[in-house]
């Protein structure tokens, strides 16, 4: 593959777009963790502080109408996809306005408009749902990929195995995107798994795999959007290693003191705000491009936040409805 594809090149309209994305992400996880300290909401939370560049920088290779499949640790995926906040914010809240009328919460996140099918809690299990949309997708003759985000610790499950295999067999338009935070859990990748590098696995399936650094915005664009053209073209699946970084415990409220001082210091400067801003304005994006964005964005969460609390939450008689395709029996 080709990164410095011209067809891929990292304009400054892009670079605005991934920096608004990223400040999205950034912002909405510390206004929800601001809320579950001071108890205005209480729910489990997977943090994703640290990863804002790779989910912005990876999703903006996809067009709307491609399909994505994450995890529980999904927010920055579902937002740099596209989710309304105020959706968003209403299913965390568990609201009837929510992207699953408050019936998903934070593990579940579903919003097919955008093009998020499904969120997932049981690790690797969207692997090969990902396989079925984009096979759905080659059977129609659509043009849409499939993009299965997952991270380090999924790739030793068995249906990580199994849906690579099944997707390089059948060319499947689909990107497995290997976010690799670095732990699994409490569990360091040297501790849980047989490489250092993950993009090798992809040899033992005959397709494909790509390691790139996940927190440098030119670079996980052009990786991912190299195997999205690959996918879309017909030419099959491709695995893209993406490392990054989890700047906080496995979920909110976990202790972290595991993690060396030193290594989370040198990450916290890799991931920041202010290093991503200083690449963005290497690119023609001026200090009042960014000044405004960040303004637009702030507006935008205290919408949704507003929207989300004054919603109401979901009838008890609700739960009968959108499990099985008829209604059941009150
Ligand atoms: C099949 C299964 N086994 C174990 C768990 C418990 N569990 C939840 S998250 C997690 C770690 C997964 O790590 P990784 O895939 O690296 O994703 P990350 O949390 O770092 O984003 C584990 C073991 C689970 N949810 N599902
Ligand atoms: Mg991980």
């Amino acid at each position: 593959m080709n990164k410095s594809d011209s067809s891929h090149a990292f304009t400054p309209e892009l670079a605005r777009s991934i920096y608004r994305k990223a400040y999205l992400i950034n912002r909405t996880d510390q206004r929800f963790r601001a809320m579950l300290t001071n108890g205005e909401l209480a729910v489990a939370y997977y943090p994703v502080r640290g990863q804002e560049v790779t989910a912005a920088a990876a999703m903006s290779a996809l067009q709307p109408e491609d399909y994505l499949v994450t995890t529980y640790r999904g927010l920055h995926d579902s937002l740099a996809k596209g989710i309304p906040s105020r959706l968003l914010w209403a299913e965390f809240a568990g609201k009837r306005t929510g992207t699953c009328k408050g019936k998903g919460g934070p593990m579940h996140i579903t919003y097919p408009p955008t093009g998020v099918m499904v969120t997932t809690g049981i690790v690797g299990s969207g692997i090969p749902i990902a396989n079925g949309l984009a096979m759905a997708a080659q059977i129609r003759g659509e043009n849409r990929v499939a993009v299965a985000s997952f991270g380090d610790g999924a790739s030793n499950i068995g249906a990580f195995h199994e849906a690579l295999n099944m997707a390089s067999v059948w060319k499947l338009p689909v990107v497995f995107l290997c976010q690799n935070n670095q732990y699994a859990e409490h569990t360091t990748l040297a501790a849980g798994t047989s490489v250092t590098s993950i993009a090798e696995r992809a040899a033992g399936y005959g397709m494909p795999g790509v390691s790139c650094d996940g927190l440098d915005p030119e670079m996980m664009y052009q990786t991912m959007a190299a195997a999205v053209a690959r996918a879309r073209a017909g030419d099959g699946p491709t695995l893209v290693e993406a490392h990054t970084y989890r700047l906080q415990g496995h979920i909110f409220g976990a202790d972290y003191s595991y993690i060396p001082k030193e290594e989370l210091k040198a990450a916290e400067e890799r991931a920041s705000m202010m290093r991503l801003r200083q690449r963005i304005s290497e690119r023609q994006v001026t200090e009042s491009d960014l000044a405004q964005i960040e303004q637009e964005v702030d507006a935008e969460i205290e919408d949704a936040v507003a929207f989300a609390l004054k919603s109401d939450p979901p009838d008890p008689d609700e739960i009968r409805f959108d499990i099985y395709e008829t209604e059941q029996a009150a």
